[in-house]
């Protein structure tokens, strides 16, 4: 940035296109609440005002990306559009073999089912929900490794998305061969969108290939990840994203990477690695799933899209912008008294819903509750990450077994919305938070064997039972 700048960080755009928004009264939003069985992932997205309910593939392109899909090659085998993708994601990265996929989770999908040994155990920052289903789906075993300050929402910490290093070695040595990797999510989307320092990606690295592991970063949010490190660790601040996110994949043996985030696309993804085998064994897998390694599950428009993407994604004036406008929020709901998770993450807002709603017990998702109410206030949809996400049900007893955190997230699309729906936001969060005390658990009456909040339904329950 200039030396001359001021202050205010502006967003480093103007617009050109707009869509419109629709407003609701409360009378429909409860309606169509109700109709979505109170699970905020089955509204009709026009019946929503302000939409956060991820970051993903939810991003306005830019002119450029938009021109750039009018080259789109759609050639069935060796499209020029693939050699642009795979050139740019070579330049970030440096990974000799890239496979594209139609989202983050089909890379996730290709590469356990080809890492998987009966057995396997997988060691991690904290798994996303989609790397953690598709690591049970193999039959394997996924552990979440934070370090301990990841866990306590108020409790700051510049890298609170770290892997807690002496747990990773102990559990390297503990579970030894059955390791077939270790994953560090950069950033860490469940664990509150914390950024991981280079020190612990290279900790980590080192640990994993002592034990002849492979080390994976899953970097969805790998630009907003090397912005934190660029702000926040010692001997990186002259240092570009790009050369930053160089090094974050230098000790990396593969990537799964999900376009629809820091690719800045609505759609796409990719597996990366220089394995020659292990390429192969992926590729072929890619074949029967996806389709053929230069289009992969992607149209060769989406392949030019996702290429400028991370041109431009890497942008700092950009990055600034981004990282400033979600603290913005988690500022002004902080000093509301609102409990959230501190600092603010990369591409979201976290609420503390376990502080927010502590006379909720957590087999009445307090996150949920949150999460109802702050659409039913202001038409906010946001997303719970808490017992309705990742809790479980004990086998032998049926008891409900909680997460470590009860959470609503408030993605914010990238380049989307301004600062005045922002201050919309936090408006309808501090109203919500004022009549905290009134609000009910739920029952869920619904759930599906994997990734149930997707389709999960509840019922109100007239009263919460004391904790
Ligand atoms: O939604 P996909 O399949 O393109 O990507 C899956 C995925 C993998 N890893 C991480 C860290 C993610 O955040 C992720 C997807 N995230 C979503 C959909 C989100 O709302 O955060």
């Amino acid at each position: 940035m200039r030396e001359d700048a001021m202050k205010t960080i502006i967003e480093p755009f103007r617009i050109k296109s707009v869509e419109p928004i629709r407003m609701t009264t409360r009378p429909e939003r409860e309606r169509c609440l109700d109709e979505a069985g109170h699970n905020l992932f089955l509204l009709h997205a026009d019946d929503v005002l302000i939409d956060l309910l991820t970051d993903s593939g939810t991003s306005s392109m830019s002119a450029m990306q938009w021109s750039a899909m009018m080259k789109g090659d759609e050639s069935y085998a060796g499209s020029p559009s693939y050699f642009e993708f795979e050139r740019e994601v070579q330049k970030i990265t440096g990974f000799k073999h890239v496979i594209p996929t139609h989202q983050g989770r089909a890379a996730e999908k290709i590469l356990f089912t080809v890492l998987h040994k009966p057995g396997s155990v997988y060691l991690g920052n904290t798994h996303f929900d989609t790397t953690r289903a598709n690591i049970e789906f193999t039959g394997a075993k996924a552990f979440d490794l934070p370090i301990p300050e990841g866990l306590v929402p108020s409790q700051k910490h510049p890298f609170k998305g770290n892997i807690d290093l002496v747990r990773l070695e102990k559990a390297l040595d503990e579970h030894g061969d059955k390791v077939r990797a270790v994953i560090v999510t950069v950033t860490n989307n469940s664990g509150g969108g914390q950024p991981v320092s280079m020190e612990n990606i290279k900790k980590a690295s080192a640990l994993a290939k002592e034990h002849g592991v492979l080390f994976v970063l899953d970097s969805c949010r790998f630009a907003e990840n090397a912005w934190f490190i660029k702000q926040r660790e010692d001997g990186y601040k002259d240092k570009s994203v790009l050369e930053i996110a160089q090094e974050m994949y230098s000790y990396a043996d593969a990537t799964t990477m999900s376009a629809k985030k820091d690719g800045l696309a609505n759609i796409g993804g990719f597996l990366a690695m220089n394995d020659d085998e292990l390429s192969m064994h992926a590729s072929n897998m890619l074949i029967l799933t996806e389709g053929f390694p230069t289009y992969g599950g992607l149209a060769g428009r989406d392949l030019e899209a996702i290429a400028q993407g991370l041109r431009e994604v890497v942008d700092e004036d950009y990055l600034r912008y981004r990282v400033r406008s979600v603290e913005y929020l988690a500022d002004k709901l902080e000093a509301g008294g609102v409990p959230l998770i501190l600092p603010a993450g990369g591409h979201a807002v976290y609420l503390d819903a376990g502080g927010f709603l502590p006379n909720i017990r957590p087999e009445e998702f307090p996150g949920q509750v949150l999460a109802n109410e702050l659409y039913l206030e202001g038409g906010v949809r946001g997303v719970e990450i808490g017992s309705v996400m990742f809790g479980k049900r004990d086998p032998d007893t049926g008891k409900h077994v909680a997460p470590p955190m009860e959470l609503v997230r408030l993605a914010i699309p990238r380049r989307v919305y301004t600062q005045s729906h922002v201050d919309y936001v936090a408006e309808v969060v501090l109203a919500v938070f004022a009549r905290r005390e009134s609000l009910r658990g739920l029952e869920m009456t619904y759930e599906a064997p994997f990734l149930r909040h997707f389709t999960a339904r509840f019922r109100p329950l007239a009263q919460t039972v004391a904790r």
